[in-house]
């Protein structure tokens, strides 16, 4: 089964109805070489300094580096790209009024190790909250190639379509495509989309920023306030900020103190005591 793939020039929209309909979408060579230079200076002392591991869910032969905000400011031209925001304001935005990046990890998929299972990156929220297919989406996952993405060297399996799928409904060979793509593209999918990393048979690790947006009324995956605390996050931009959680989803979503809602680590707003509760049933 091949993966639809796109270009930098080709339309969000042509790229939004792909992900609606099969869940899936590579964008071939969608961050600049100045970027991913960058980022590889900033990141690849923290991938040496990991141990390779990971246990049966990664495969056993995985480098995986969190706290990637705060270690790679870089990663933010990644995460703030408006590509991939245009993508995810189509997908969530019918579902929140506003998203938050999910979780944001580097992973280098060393030699050996095992497939990793193919899994739902909404499965985090499970048993709580089971997300039928067909329902409005809560995530939108992807992931950006900081190494060629091969089949020898594990690159990502995806199932297209599997977002429909009931839960029992096991994959087979033939279900499943090979996101096979060049350093700086992007794997967009769907949080309700099948997945999981390849094997690497190659001596070269396969590395990724894997992560994604989740509506802003879900607890993230990643708890960025720790992993990029706000004198960290004082070195983003705003919008870097407000994508990592710095923002509450509704006035009185993740409030605090007398912060702008909006922007919580922006200039003190005064004076907004008991705004939005009057929008919201709360009786
Ligand atoms: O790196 C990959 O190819 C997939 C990783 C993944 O799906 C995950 O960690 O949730
Ligand atoms: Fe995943």
């Amino acid at each position: 089964m091949p993966l639809r793939h796109f270009s930098v020039t080709d339309s969000c929209e042509s790229i939004v109805a792909e992900l609606r309909n099969n869940g899936v979408a590579v964008i071939d060579r969608l961050i600049d070489d100045a970027v991913l230079d960058a980022l590889g200076g900033e990141i690849q002392p923290h991938i040496d300094a990991e141990p390779v591991g990971g246990g049966a869910f990664f495969g056993g032969a995985m480098k995986r580096v969190k706290e990637v905000a705060a270690r790679a400011p870089s990663a933010a031209d990644i995460f703030c790209h408006p590509v991939l925001t245009t993508l995810a304001d189509a997908i969530l935005l019918e579902n929140c009024k506003s998203y938050r990046v999910q979780i944001l990890i580097v992973l280098d998929v060393c030699h050996g190790g095992q497939l990793q299972p193919l899994h739902r990156d909404i499965g985090v929220y499970e048993p709580y909250l089971n997300h039928e297919p067909g329902a409005k989406e809560i995530l939108l996952s992807w992931i950006v190639a900081l190494t060629d993405f091969t089949e020898d060297n594990g690159a990502t399996r995806v199932v297209p379509g599997s977002q429909r799928w009931t839960r029992e409904r096991v994959a087979t060979d033939r279900d499943i495509a090979i996101a096979a793509m060049r350093r700086g593209s992007a794997l967009v999918f769907l949080g309700s989309v099948l997945h999981g990393a390849g094997v690497n048979t190659t001596a070269r690790p396969r590395t990724g920023v894997v992560s994604g947006y989740a509506v802003g009324w879900l607890r993230q995956e990643e708890n960025q306030y720790l992993s990029c605390p706000p004198d960290a996050a004082m070195r983003l931009s705003k919008q870097a900020q407000q994508l990592l959680g710095y923002r509450a989803h509704t006035p009185i979503l993740g409030h605090s103190g007398e912060r702008d809602h909006d922007w919580l680590l922006g200039p003190p707003k005064p004076n907004t005591e008991g705004e939005g509760y009057e929008e919201q049933s709360l009786q």
